[in-house]
């Protein structure tokens, strides 16, 4: 337990190195909002996975700012002692806002960990020191850039290709590669972009084997995954459903999915992460990580989260260089078979370089008790 006494609001904005194109959008950069908190011992880092608009979700960059200027912050800072374990409690007079909640949430557990000197990782019962790693593949305008992609990315040591696809650039899209790499692992991610009358090209794609069909239908939906679960071959995999370990133990009682994507920044922070992780390993459930084109501070948040035992497919952890020209962190490398180490310094195991911080900064805001 601590008293947090000063807080930072930073709005950074990074280029990415290529635009990056779901169902729902085109993103050519990245902005976000980070934390640092400062405690009586240590220094804490939290990034938001929240980004410009508010099509992922509902929170974007603003609406976090104000969630955590306006009422986290304040609540936080008015405490004479508090812990990451006690944040969902004094969080719970705001509804929602998970985004918001987690950045605070991973901050304050940065700080405590860095202050015992003991790394996220191994506080969260790491059963690995590197992490498998995935990428995921923005839809291209035509099926020979997908492929050059594709080849690029399998080239460095990828191992596993997640195909985003969108209503029309499906099956066109899977066939291609699927033939060019029969025994690779891949998967798909439609982002809420079809609904149960299009489950004939849903279901069309069980002939290409994918390792899963990530979040076809509504973002909020449980029950017509379940429907469609039941008429499909293919794993179904839930990401934006899933904002709790609540949610998490609804799905898998209806038979939503077979497979989890574990967002921490989704959930509220890595400790609803961690309850969702329990409530798919005791049922037996594969879980991954996903991502959110985070910038080092939030990739190593989710490399230590994947180090947990039942994370047991493929992450959407890759490595900066797949995002940004420029990290904001030292650079995460892919290790050529397709791994990649976890910091294992105190807490996350990385603080921003402060040049390229300064560098990326858009606001900044001190909050102060
Ligand atoms: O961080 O590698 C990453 C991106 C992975 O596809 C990815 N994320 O729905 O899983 C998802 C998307 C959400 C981000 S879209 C900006
Ligand atoms: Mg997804």
């Amino acid at each position: 337990m601590t008293r947090v006494r000063r807080g930072e609001l930073l709005l950074v904005g990074l280029p990415l190195v290529r635009p990056f194109r779901t169902s729902f959008g085109v993103a050519d950069r990245k902005e976000c909002v980070l934390v640092r908190v400062e405690t009586d011992a240590a220094e804490g880092w939290g990034e938001c996975v929240a980004d410009i608009e508010p099509d992922f979700s509902s929170e974007w960059n603003q609406s976090v700012w104000g969630a955590i200027e306006g009422f986290l912050g304040p609540a936080v800072l008015h405490e004479h002692d508090v812990s990451a374990g006690s944040l969902s409690d004094l969080f719970r007079f705001v509804r929602g806002n998970p985004m918001a909640k987690a950045t605070l949430v991973n901050a304050i557990l940065d700080a405590e960990l860095r202050q015992r000197d003991e790394s996220l990782a191994s506080y969260l019962g790491a059963d690995k020191r590197t992490v498998v790693c995935g990428v995921s593949v923005g839809i291209t305008e035509t099926v020979d850039e997908l492929r050059a992609q594709v080849d690029g990315y399998l080239a460095e040591g990828y191992r596993r290709i997640k195909l985003k696809i969108a209503p029309g650039l499906d099956l066109d899209r899977v066939a291609p590669i699927r033939a060019d790499h029969p025994d690779i692992l891949l998967s798909v991610d439609a982002n809420a972009a079809y609904t149960l009358e299009d489950v004939d090209v849903l279901r069309a794609l069980d002939d290409f084997e994918l390792l899963m069909i990530e979040q076809p239908l509504h973002h909020e939906d449980l029950v017509q995954h379940a429907k469609l679960q039941a008429q499909i071959r293919s794993d179904l995999c839930l990401d934006e459903s899933i904002r709790s370990a609540a949610d998490a133990a609804a799905a898998l009682e209806l038979g939503a999915c077979r497979i989890v994507n574990i967002k921490q920044g989704r959930v509220g922070g890595v400790l609803e992460a961690r309850a969702v992780h329990d409530v798919c390993l005791r049922a037996g459930v594969p879980a991954w990580c996903g991502g959110m084109l985070e910038t080092g501070i939030g990739r190593a948040t989710n490399l230590a989260l994947a180090t947990m035992p039942g994370f047991t497919l493929p992450n959407d952890t890759s490595a900066s260089a797949r995002y940004f020209p420029e990290d904001l962190t030292e650079p995460f490398v892919l290790a050529s078979d397709g791994t990649m180490e976890v910091p294992h310094g105190p807490g996350i195991g990385v603080v921003p370089l402060p040049d390229r911080l300064a560098a990326c900064t858009l606001r900044r805001e001190v909050l102060e008790a």
